[in-house]
């Protein structure tokens, strides 16, 4: 399986963020992409190619124009408004407020294009962001050009990104981007399926009307897990969208056995819609060892997963998400890609 990697990643770092009551360096940091990267050599995965540069039209199809236009703006603006550190929303438009105005100045513009403060921003983050995005078109390209799988080795991760916000780590959302290409580039049918710890709100938001890309997600119950607003079972999709997303919430604790079975019934549902193409999003933060996760996958789990998709027999982008073991995120992430290779 060829993978597809950016060193730019590496310029969004030194970000901190605030968990659990203090403001800590971010979980989410360069050595998880380079722990990753140095799995996928030691492991013999395949080559690892540099992405092509794409324009953001891609973006633009999944995400609102106005958001796209902010991002690469956020860091300029808060230079010139004499800040160092790392830019962090703090202020949210939630219920009794105007989420329609569209208000000026970084803070407020912060606030109005997020939904946490867990999408920050240095002077090396939109350049990061935009070699994520090419990264998972790059490696779209390599399964529609005929690849029976690629790994899109992208960082920052996308999934919690909607079509008009960031947050939780992510900005523009990768894996959906890699779906609507894949719509665009001749596919009737796409499945997202979502493995990462947390539900991928962004992902659902941005298809929750469409019945042409159905969208899957296993993660930690949204009642007492991140992003709490968002990833109950109930939520079927709607209109067009109606019975094409599924919510597989699970609790605290939760292990191989109930984790598989929501997996084995999340797959005869994408075997049942016949995609021409499927893209996981993939997230290792299902980790027993996870610092912010608690789920209890163990290592041996991850090859079992690769395996299981794989068995699905269609064409498969990986599109790399969360994970936060850094010591163990590579043996996980490439145990899922050589499991689905079956080696
Ligand atoms: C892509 C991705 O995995 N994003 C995750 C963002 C999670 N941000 C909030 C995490 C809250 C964790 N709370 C438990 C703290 C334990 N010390
Ligand atoms: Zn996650």
């Amino acid at each position: 399986m060829k993978t597809v990697f950016s060193p730019l990643h590496a310029g969004h770092s030194g970000n901190v963020e605030l968990i659990a009551g203090a403001i800590v360096p971010a979980f989410e940091k360069p050595s998880r992409a380079e722990f990753i990267r140095a799995r996928v050599e030691s492991e013999k995965l395949g080559p690892i190619l540099s992405p092509e540069s794409h324009d953001l039209a891609a973006a633009r199809k999944v995400h609102a124009g106005d958001y796209i236009d902010f991002l690469p703006t956020v860091w300029p603006l808060w230079e010139a408004s004499g800040r160092g550190g790392s830019a962090i929303p703090f202020t949210w438009p939630t219920r009794g407020l105007r989420g329609d105005v569209r208000p000026k100045g970084i803070d407020a513009l912060l606030g109005f294009y997020s939904f946490d403060g867990g999408a920050t921003f240095v002077k090396g983050t939109w350049d990061a962001i935009k070699s994520s995005y090419d990264v998972a078109l790059t490696a779209a390209a390599l399964v529609k050009a005929g690849e029976p799988s690629a790994f899109a080795l992208c960082r920052p991760p996308g999934h919690h990104a909607g079509a008009a916000f960031m947050g939780g780590y992510c900005f523009i959302n990768n894996a959906a981007v890699a779906a609507q290409w894949f719509r665009d580039h001749g596919a009737g049918r796409v499945s997202i399926l979502d493995v990462d710890y947390h539900h991928g709100n962004g992902t659902q938001e941005i298809f929750y009307r469409r019945g042409d890309v159905q969208v899957l997600n296993l993660h930690g119950d949204p009642m007492t897990e991140y992003p709490f607003f968002l990833g109950h079972a109930d939520e079927r999709g709607e209109g067009d969208g109606e019975g094409f997303n599924d919510n597989y919430p699970m609790p605290f604790g939760t292990g191989w056995e109930v984790w598989n079975a929501s997996l084995e019934d999340a797959c005869t549902r994408l075997s049942a819609y016949a995609p021409d193409v499927v893209v996981v999003s993939l997230g290792v933060d299902t980790f027993e060892k996870d610092p912010i996760s608690q789920f209890k996958l163990k290592t041996p789990d991850y090859p079992r997963i690769g395996r299981r998709i794989a068995r699905l027999g269609l064409p498969t982008l990986f599109v790399m998400e969360g994970g936060y073991a850094v010591e163990e995120i590579g043996i996980n992430a490439v145990g899922v890609l050589t499991g689905f290779e079956d080696r």
